[in-house]
């Protein structure tokens, strides 16, 4: 059985998650969802990053010890994805003790072998990205992101030997061997690659200045740089142990994240697979961001919209529905409170809702009891070649061009006049339409799975649904 290893970031424990750690991970669910439909065995991994100076500054700020911090956060991230109908397969935290003793090993592999040294590093390090960044990715001097200035960074730290790796990294970008999908995303890394070699970047942090985290197992006076604990999560949560081996579903073949840290993810992450033996992932599939008001919406800027207030007013399918089909693939794009409940009255209470009660509704009295003959028919070529590309948006546009094709059908067969005469033929445009919204039914299953169900079973039983879409105001 052909597998299929599909990841998300994980997030920052740091506060609440909002609507755009929901857009990566529905997307990745609804990828996960089609490939088991396709007879993939699919591993869907997600979880959080629960490390680093950014936690441990928030845990302070509230009084709290930061294990109980991230547990409480972690907790909230878990009911969101339950409440979101999330089938992830593996959650992984990076406090797990699993987790931390493979991190161990794995870096004292690396220590081992020569590929972590001590030496100097200087740099400019924006701890809202808990990265460390190059001038020419500044604004005014400030991170873009997070619209603060850098501080200047040197200390006495662990490196990662990363400048040998610049040229075959280059060449298996160019050759999509990794590769980058959008292609815009693919040639700004390979552009940067050109500008600036590979340096060998800092993976440890004085534990003095940093001491949540994951101690150096050869140098407990350093905690292991939050990104590379973080990485290996993509490992840890296969099982991995940190020695040699690889993993059953190891490499992921398919990782989605927001540009911010599509250029880690490009550098620092394969680096690492290199050191450690193991082979690359085969794709990373770059979003754009969620705006609020022009700008990214963030935790940091506090500009975020909560999904749970989403989800308690308008239900998981209508958050799914909204997240998978109005936000572009790749660009990014505003959302708003206004635009959200506009979308929700035309495309799904108003549209998939008003169809499928029509259908039924003339389906149960026509055909009183009798089983229908539904067509099982292919699936149509461009929706599964959008799923396969991962461009569920354009998937989905093809799911409400059928709904309009099937509204606009009833319009022109007016079955509900054509059965006063022949009730025969009134059947038979039945039997297209339910055909049709079996069809909806079969394609929006990985979207809105809930609501995929209510229709089929509503066909089965050829009875009107249960109304499936009900707002709580
Ligand atoms: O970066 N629009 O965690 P994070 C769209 N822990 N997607 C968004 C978004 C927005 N406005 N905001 C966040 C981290 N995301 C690290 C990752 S992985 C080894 C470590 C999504 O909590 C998007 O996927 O800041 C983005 O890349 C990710 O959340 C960043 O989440």
């Amino acid at each position: 059985m052909e597998k299929f290893f599909i990841t998300t970031p994980i997030y920052y424990a740091n506060d609440n998650p909002h609507i755009g750690h929901a857009y990566t991970t529905v997307k990745a669910d609804i990828l996960a969802r089609w490939a088991r439909s396709r007879g993939k065995k699919v591993f869907f991994s997600t979880g959080m990053d629960e490390h680093g100076a950014k936690i441990q500054k928030k845990a302070g700020e509230e009084g709290k010890d930061p294990q109980k911090f991230v547990d409480e956060i972690s907790a909230v991230f878990q009911n969101l994805w339950k409440d979101l109908d999330i089938s992830y397969d593996g959650f992984i935290r990076t406090s797990d003790e699993t987790h931390k003793n493979a991190v161990r090993s794995a870096l004292n592999n690396l220590y081992e072998k020569g590929a972590i040294y001590k030496g100097k590093y200087e740099g400019l390090y924006c701890s809202g990205c808990e990265q460390f960044l190059v001038k020419s990715q500044l604004s005014d001097g400030k991170c873009p992101d997070h619209q603060k200035e850098p501080e200047i960074v040197t200390e006495e730290n662990y490196l990662l030997k990363m400048s040998e790796f610049g040229e075959e990294l280059e060449k298996k970008i160019k050759s999509d061997e990794l590769k980058i999908t959008p292609r815009t995303r693919k040639n700004e890394i390979l552009s940067f690659l050109e500008k600036h070699k590979l340096e060998d970047i800092s993976i440890s942090r004085p534990k003095e200045k940093v001491s949540w985290g994951i101690p150096l197992p050869f140098d407990e006076n350093h905690t292991v740089y939050v990104w590379l604990d973080a990485f290996l999560n993509y490992l840890t949560v296969l099982g991995w142990d940190g020695g040699g081996g690889v993993p059953d579903f190891f490499p992921p073949d398919l990782q989605l994240m927001g540009k911010d840290i599509l250029r880690v993810h490009a550098t620092i992450w394969p680096a690492l697979l290199a050191h450690l033996g193991l082979p690359l992932p085969k794709e990373l599939y770059v979003h754009g961001h969620i705006l609020s008001g022009g700008r990214k919406m963030s935790k940091t800027l506090g500009n975020a919209i909560p999904p749970s207030e989403l989800l308690g007013e308008y239900g998981a399918d209508a958050l799914r529905y909204y997240l998978a089909r109005k936000i572009s693939s790749f660009e990014d794009g505003d959302m708003t409170r206004e635009g959200f409940k506009n979308v929700y009255n035309a495309d799904l209470a108003n549209g998939l809702g008003n169809l499928t009660a029509r259908i039924m509704k003339m389906s149960e009295q026509y055909f009183e009891g009798e089983k229908i003959e539904i067509k099982n028919e292919e699936l149509p070529e461009d929706y599964r070649k959008f799923m396969d590309n991962s461009e569920v948006n354009r998937a989905a546009d093809v799911v409400w061009d059928l709904i309009a094709e099937l509204d606009s059908h009833i319009q022109k067969t007016e079955p509900f006049k054509v059965v006063k005469e022949d009730r025969e033929k009134a059947k038979e445009i039945l039997k297209y339409l339910v055909s049709g919204l079996s069809r909806v039914a079969v394609m929006l299953a990985p979207f809105l799975p809930e609501t995929a169900g209510k229709i089929t079973e509503a066909i089965e039983g050829n009875k009107m649904p249960e109304s499936l879409f009900s707002r709580k105001e």
